[in-house]
Formats: structure tokens, C-alpha cells, sequence
């Protein structure tokens, strides 16, 4: 698993991108707005991602998201992009995604529950 940080939506506050534990084939973004407002959280308590993820990335077949990381605001909007890594997949796919498109992605299969099927929605570049 991997985890790195950047400030995805611009309120000036540090967010999480993180990867996949083996065998969960799922990725998150959690923004810290989920921190902040979330009853739940308090210091020293375990929370489950299930919980306080904004976005979650489901991914094909038995792949996971093993390796994430920022990239800086590639696209030029003032907000932090990111590249999340598909491990197990033929062509050791990628997706670069602009923060921005988050909320767009989330909608994209008609429900906005935070979910996120890339593979649904594009394909990667290399
Ligand atoms: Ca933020
Ligand atoms: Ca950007």
C-alpha cells in the first residue's frame, strides 16, 4: 500500500490518496473536510476508510490499486492531480486524474455515492 498527500480541492488543507491494501482492490481519496466534520473521528480511535473516504476507486477483475502518488497540478486548475497505478493488469495500466474531475467521475455512473469505476469511464494512456 501506498499513501501521499496533497491538497486535492483546494481549501489549503493537506488530503490523503491511498492506496490499496493487498486483496481490498479499492483506492481513496479522503479530504480533510471528512476529518473535520465527521463526528466519528476522535484521537486515537481506529476508523474504517469505509467511513471517512470522500472517493473510492474500484478497479476490474482481481486488480488492486497498488501504487499511488501526486504529481502536482498537471492540468494548470490549482488543484493537486494524481496517478493511481492497477497492479496484476496486461499492459501495467495507469490513470492520471485531475482532481477537478472528481465530483464529475463520482456522477458518472448516475449515482453520486463516491464510488469511482475507472475502468467504466476511461482508458489508459500507457
Ligand atoms: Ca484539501
Ligand atoms: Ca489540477
Amino acid at each position: 500500500m501506498t499513501i501521499d498527500s496533497a491538497d486535492f480541492d483546494g481549501d489549503d488543507r493537506a488530503d490523503l490518496l491511498i492506496g490499496s491494501k493487498y486483496g481490498t482492490r479499492v483506492a481513496y481519496v479522503v479530504l480533510a473536510s471528512a476529518f473535520i466534520d465527521n463526528a466519528q473521528v476522535t484521537a486515537g480511535r481506529t476508523l474504517s476508510l469505509d467511513v471517512v473516504s470522500s472517493y473510492e476507486f474500484h478497479t476490474a477483475n482481481n486488480n488492486y490499486f497498488r501504487t499511488v502518488a501526486t504529481v502536482g497540478d498537471v492540468d494548470s486548475d490549482g488543484l493537486a492531480d494524481f496517478i493511481i497505478g492497477e497492479y496484476l493488469s496486461y499492459s501495467g495500466e495507469a490513470y492520471l486524474v485531475s482532481a477537478a474531475d472528481l465530483p464529475h467521475l463520482d456522477a458518472a455512473d448516475g449515482q453520486t455515492d463516491g464510488k469511482i469505476y475507472l475502468f467504466n469511464i476511461v482508458r489508459p494512456r500507457w
